[in-house]
């Protein structure tokens, strides 16, 4: 038995499925979650001493890899300062300002914990500021685990074969609308038939929890119009996309301009954090300011800001390293592509900048539809293989790859090895 099996075994005892998270349990590939002892740069070492080249870093903060030196300093002096007052620190103030400067349609931000948190409080913002209650979201959009947004849910959701979750009373979703990505008719349906009810569209900008699909161009650019001439407020969800695709996200990338937008994991380079921030006349309804409530003791905790600041700096000083970043992806994307057309198979794979996903499909990939359409069971397969040959993906299809800084040419060379290996069988 290896230490993880042992791990897991134990944990199944004390902890729902012996994860603290559904998709780690590696259950949609059907193998024993690794136990992850120790990360550095492009590289996490299990509690078996297996390395892997890791294509998930943390589900996408780790943009400059595992344990990079200046992040490590500065949450160690953090915590040599005190780990949390509830009280606010001058930390805070830099990190929003910061925020504000690398993405203009921000004005003013509120820091929170996770990517859940931040949505929960957008749509909370954005019903205040409407004074609407029915919101629009996109079948297979993820957007965290909260009661309003666990209907035809992206990441883990999908593969775990309940399009909505136990637990959710119908009141918690009766005012959450579905349309499907790239799908600019079915919002203006809903927008017909709910006239001046609804309060916000909340999308991803490029779809990430259903594994990669990108908007097409007249669709973001199209909800902007949709949202601007129904009076709703447009709420992009960059806790994927945002300071990874470039400094100031997809809304940078694409040129559309939300009301809203909300981040997650990356701004805490790993710690827990999340943000949702906009126009200052939104963000003015937040309490203290106005009406809408929302709180949180360990909201701007001094490490993880630390954490988060220091890797957003270094970001924002070196553009040139989004350009090297979103170059050294695309090589490898079109190099798997390549290795596809070599052995003659018919699957899609999509990507953009550092994020990427292999569908086992001959189908194009534009919705949660024909996202739907990919072969579990063939990925499982696929994935199993190159963890058991050194390289870690995201243990489920509808899930996004991730590539790092930290990557080098011989980790990229070593999955396309691996997957050259697998294609010829
Ligand atoms: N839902 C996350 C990916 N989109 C997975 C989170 C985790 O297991 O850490």
């Amino acid at each position: 038995m290896t230490r993880s099996e042992e791990l897991f075994e134990e944990a199944q005892k004390y902890i729902p499925g012996g994860v603290n998270s559904p998709v780690r349990a590696f259950r949609s590939i059907g193998t024993t979650p690794r136990f992850i002892r120790s990360g550095s740069g492009s590289h996490m070492v299990d509690e078996d001493g297996i390395d892997y080249v890791d294509f998930i870093g943390s589900w996408g903060p780790m943009i400059l890899g595992h344990d990079y030196e200046n992040i490590r300093d500065s949450v160690m002096n953090a915590v040599g300062r005190g780990l949390s007052f509830g009280a606010t620190t001058e930390i805070e103030v830099k990190m929003a300002k910061l925020i504000c400067e690398m993405v203009p349609s921000i004005e003013m931000v509120r820091m929170v914990n996770s990517g859940t948190e931040a949505v929960m409080s957008a749509i909370r913002a954005a019903r205040g500021f409407t004074g609407r209650d029915k919101i629009v979201k996109f079948n297979g959009c993820y957007h965290g685990h909260s009661d309003g947004l666990l209907v035809k849910a992206g990441s883990g959701v999908m593969t775990a074969g309940v399009p909505d979750s136990s637990g959710v009373p119908a009141g918690c979703t009766s005012d959450t609308l579905t349309a499907d990505y790239n799908d600019l008719d079915s919002v203006e349906a809903l927008f017909r038939g709910n006239p001046g009810q609804i309060a916000a569209v909340i999308v991803e900008p490029v779809g990430a929890n259903m594994g990669v699909v990108l908007p097409q161009p007249e669709f973001l650019p199209g909800l902007r119009k949709i949202c601007t001439e129904n009076g709703a407020l447009l709420i992009f969800d960059e806790v994927i996309t945002g300071f990874r695709l470039q400094a100031d996200g997809a809304q940078g990338y694409y040129g559309v301009t939300p009301d809203l937008t909300t981040f997650g994991k990356i701004i805490g380079a790993g710690m827990p954090v999340g943000a949702y921030g906009g126009r200052r006349e939104i963000m003015q309804v937040v309490a203290p300011l106005g009406s809408v409530y929302q709180a949180g003791t360990l909201s701007g905790n001094p490490v993880a800001m630390n954490a988060g600041y220091t890797q957003l700096t270094l970001m924002r000083d070196h553009p040139e390293w989004y350009v090297a970043l979103n170059q050294k992806a695309d090589c490898f994307f079109e190099a798997i592509r390549s290795l596809l057309d070599k052995y003659g198979y018919p699957w899609q794979l999509n990507h953009i900048g550092s994020l990427g996903c292999l569908f086992f499909t001959d189908q194009p990939v534009t919705d949660y539809a024909s996202a739907k359409t990919s072969d579990t069971k063939a990925f499982a397969d696929y994935c199993n293989f190159m963890l058991n040959h050194g390289v870690y993906l995201a243990p489920a299809q509808f899930e996004a790859m991730f590539i790092s800084m930290a990557h080098s040419e011989e980790d990229l060379n070593w999955y396309l090895e691996m997957a050259e290996e697998y294609f010829r069988r």
